[in-house]
């Protein structure tokens, strides 16, 4: 089997409503992304995956679709997406969309016309049922709470919805859905983008009976036995023979509840269905069942490392992984993982980098992790816009007894608006990132952690990112090599070693603020540093300082 080109490439997430406005407006857009596609080619990163830009009512930044074939007005026209696509081309850059098929919007005209008769050919194109005793017919709980029924008064039935009222789900059962979805992904492709980051889309298949289940705090049910992942497969192997079968994409699964076992189907080398999914155990470490992830625990790096090792070791030789800390829908990552105070922001941020980008599989960044933008400091409900806060600060203040100064502390630890603050381009007024009123406030340690100071700064948590990513595109043992974990039972040092033929590479990465002792294993002495790859200036011996990430490169003599 010969290498893929995403195997060897690094993947940027752009949040379109949060990267660059040109316009003024508040909310970034399309010529904004192309304005900075230069500064993302100074980066080096291979491919963007840009969250979703279509036509939509906005009820969930863009992840509950209208048209499938338009452009939201917000974000500029198609003339705009065009002029983007061939400007990324041609710096060598690949554009990635999101296909959010598990659901439309409910202003889509396929569910217009589904809610408007029940005789209505559209009518299946979702999941519509009876009342029993009156009722919901089932007791399960959404996403983003409340019930996954929603009552249609003019039709006298329920639709589901796994997510928000407005993104009723989509029936895959359904062959003319899928003839819809194909044909509109073949549009796509033709058209010259280069793949898609599939949402949620190991929740397509669904148990059609709609079993209810043993209620949780909040009086619902969870959702996962609905889910029936198993049955997503054919679907995606005809997404494959029908489609992406045409052309050389790269894709992703988003599969909330994959294991290592159903990822080995999913992301298969054989190439029958995607290239890689977007796994969730590591960003679910922690959480509890009455508060669900809204706690402020902090994930134990000893749990961290039993899950990447589980996952690299799985998918050895078999399917291929995609690496991340943090993304649109999770807190930033040196806040989460590291440390975001003044003394060790830039330090910590570049260990993660190291930690994570010499591991093997696809590297995602998510916009402003190369700077190491941190969380931001929310105290109050206005400041935030997510639905899934809003819905979750109900939650923890009715149903669970917290105080609103817990909820809040939940809220600055994990709610996804953490990640989704304007990009921080320089330290003038609102970030560089818009001349009006951000549609969502600039952090405001913008004055020290931008972009304009850390490009040129060869120091800088950005240079160190830059650096890596040029490693990766010269390096066949960081693409290909084996992985090993050491020290599985260290509370503080992640340490493993990649493997390829007799070239052997020892990473060490510090979670800690202190120092101490190690002693590299017999066989790297004399080793040379892997510059890119440290963040101090030297490699120091018998000790590892704090958030202290290097590695050393054994090679035959
Ligand atoms: O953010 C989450 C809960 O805290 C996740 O469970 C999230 O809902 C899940 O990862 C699915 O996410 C995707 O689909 C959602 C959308 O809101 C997310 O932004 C998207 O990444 C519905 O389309």
């Amino acid at each position: 089997m010969g290498e893929h080109w995403w195997q060897r490439a690094v993947v940027y997430q752009i949040y379109p409503k949060s990267f660059q406005d040109s316009t003024g407006n508040g909310m970034g857009d399309i010529p904004g992304i192309t304005s900075r596609l230069p500064y993302l080619a100074t980066l080096g990163i291979d491919v963007i995956w840009l969250s979703p830009v279509y036509e939509s009512p906005m009820d969930d930044n863009g992840y509950d679709i209208s048209d499938y074939r338009a452009i939201w007005p917000g974000f500029g026209t198609m003339a705009d997406f065009d002029e983007m696509l061939a400007r990324a081309h041609d710096l060598g850059i690949r554009i990635v969309m999101d296909l959010v098929v598990n659901h439309s919007s409910d202003e889509h005209e396929w569910f217009k016309q589904a809610r408007s008769s029940r005789e209505n050919p559209y009518r299946d194109f979702y999941h519509w049922r009876d009342p029993v005793d009156g009722h919901e017919p089932s007791n399960m709980g959404g996403v983003f709470g409340g019930s996954i029924w929603e009552w249609d008064e003019g039709t006298q039935q329920y639709y589901l919805h796994c997510f928000s009222r407005k993104q009723p789900d989509l029936n895959w059962e359904n062959p003319r859905v899928r003839d819809e979805v194909f044909d509109m992904m073949d549009w796509w492709l033709a058209k010259g983008v280069d793949g898609f980051r599939m949402d949620v889309i190991g929740m397509i298949a669904k148990d059609t009976t709609f079993p209810s289940g043993e209620p949780g705090p909040t009086g619902y049910a969870p959702l996962h036995a609905l889910i029936q992942d198993e049955r997503v497969h054919p679907w995606l192997r005809e997404m494959r023979r029908r489609v992406l079968s045409k052309y050389d994409t790269m894709t992703v699964g988003e599969v909330g509840g994959a294991t290592v076992e159903t990822a080995k189907r999913y992301a298969n080398l054989d190439g029958s269905e995607l290239s890689m999914v977007f796994q969730f155990e590591h960003v679910g470490l922690t959480g509890s069942p009455e508060r669900g992830k809204w706690t402020t625990d902090k994930p134990r790096l000893v749990d961290l490392k039993r899950v990447f090792d589980r996952w690299e070791r799985g998918l050895e030789g078999v399917a291929w992984n995609s690496l991340y800390w943090d993304n649109h829908d999770q807190p930033r990552a040196v806040s989460r993982w590291a440390n975001d105070s003044d003394e060790w922001r830039e330090t910590s941020a570049k260990m993660l980098a190291t930690c994570l980008h010499l591991m093997k599989g696809t590297p995602y960044v998510y916009q402003g992790e190369e700077l190491g933008m941190t969380n931001f400091p929310f105290a109050r409900m206005d400041q935030i816009n997510d639905l899934e806060a809003h819905d979750a600060y109900r939650m923890l203040t009715q149903d669970c007894g917290c105080s609103h100064d817990e909820a809040m502390a939940a809220m600055r630890e994990i709610c996804r608006d953490n990640a989704r603050t304007p990009m921080q381009w320089d330290d003038g007024d609102q970030a560089g990132f818009t001349t009006g009123a951000p549609w969502l406030e600039v952090n405001p340690n913008h004055v020290t952690i931008n972009a304009k100071a850390q490009v040129g700064d060869p120091s800088s948590v950005f240079s160190h990112y830059r650096g890596l990513i040029a490693l990766r595109k010269e390096s066949d043992l960081v693409v290909h090599g084996t992985f090993r974990l050491l020290e599985p039972e260290s509370e503080e040092l992640f340490v493993y070693e990649r493997v390829l033929s007799d070239e052997r590479m020892l990473v060490v990465c510090s979670f800690c603020d202190h120092e101490l002792p190690y002693r590299v294993p017999a066989g790297y002495a004399g080793a040379e540093p892997v510059r890119a790859a440290c963040n101090y200036t030297d490699v120091a011996d018998g000790i590892v300082r704090p958030y202290e990430a290097f590695a050393l490169l054994a090679r035959p003599t």
